[in-house]
């Protein structure tokens, strides 16, 4: 902000949704979660008074962002609608995909809720199948030890392959951890190993005809086993949504669509 201040466009659907950076070396980092989780408490103890609202472009969902300073690094961090899934069925589960898929935020923390965790594990396992770059907030822990609910935080981290970091945002317990981890996801380049969701074998061959293929023209960018899922799916917003980061459409290339439709015939799958 100020003099030095610089804005990056980041490619969310036709229009860009501009982060406001004070440096080159800021950090992006995208604050995912179900509704009610505590994610606006965490968001607004770290960010305070440093942080500003508008809409997503072009669409009547509320977005902030706000900016934290930890050790020698700025965050910026950005509030992304709370939702159950990532699989666009409303328009704010179409931005919060979209920002986490195509925003390329350094890291994406999923906020969970001590106390229903498994049912908040479905958008982390999710958001694992976009990006490794993920820390598990779980919240609410005081809720939770007052009902009895006790959680191994080590072995879900293990589980997970990713860091997961107990939270009280109420009283911003546990916040430091939390951002420690976020600056070592985003900062070094450390390797996770995210568990990987295996589908059934016939869905595994589908992937398998089609992944080299996107890898080959769509680089590292982006998950290229997640897209063969969608585009096996069929799923036409993410198509749109993919077609204007790439800056080209992926299925025009010939070889692809062909190899999409060969895959969908042989197998007739929904995923
Ligand atoms: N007891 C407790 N309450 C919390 C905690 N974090 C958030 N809350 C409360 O949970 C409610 C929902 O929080 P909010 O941040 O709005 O959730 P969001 O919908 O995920 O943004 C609010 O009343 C918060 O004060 C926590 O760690 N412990
Ligand atoms: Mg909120």
């Amino acid at each position: 902000m100020g003099l030095t201040s610089q804005s990056t466009g980041i490619g969310v659907l036709e229009n860009k949704l501009t982060i406001v950076k004070s440096t080159p070396v800021d950090k992006v980092i995208a604050l995912a979660g179900n509704p009610n989780v505590g994610k606006s408490t965490v968001f607004n103890s770290l960010t305070g008074l440093n942080q500003h609202t508008g809409n997503w472009p072009g669409k009547t969902v509320t977005n902030a962002q706000g900016k934290y300073r930890h050790k020698d690094k700025n965050f910026i961090m950005v509030d992304i609608p709370g939702t159950y899934s990532l699989m666009a069925n409303s328009v704010e589960e179409e931005v919060a995909r979209d920002f986490v898929c195509f925003g390329q935020p350094d890291a994406t923390v999923v906020v969970t809720d001590a106390t229903c965790l498994e049912r908040n594990l479905n958008l982390v396992l999710q958001t694992l199948e976009i990006t490794n770059k993920v820390v598990v907030c779980v919240n609410l822990i005081d809720e939770a030890e007052r009902k009895k609910i006790r959680i191994d935080y080590n072995k879900l981290s293990k589980h997970l392959g990713v860091p997961v970091i107990p939270t009280n945002a109420r009283s911003s317990k546990g916040l430091g951890e939390l951002m420690d981890a976020v600056y070592d996801i985003s900062t070094k380049d450390i390797t996770v190993h995210p568990i990987k969701i295996t589908y059934d074998d016939i869905v595994e061959e589908a992937i398998e005809m089609v992944q080299p293929k996107i890898e080959d023209i769509a680089g590292e960018k982006i998950s290229s086993r997640w897209i063969a899922l969608k585009l096996l799916d069929g799923d036409n917003t993410l198509l749109e949504s993919l077609n204007n980061f790439l800056g080209f459409n992926l299925l025009d290339n010939i070889e692809l669509a062909g190899l999409v439709d060969t895959a969908k015939n042989i197998f007739p799958i929904t995923v």
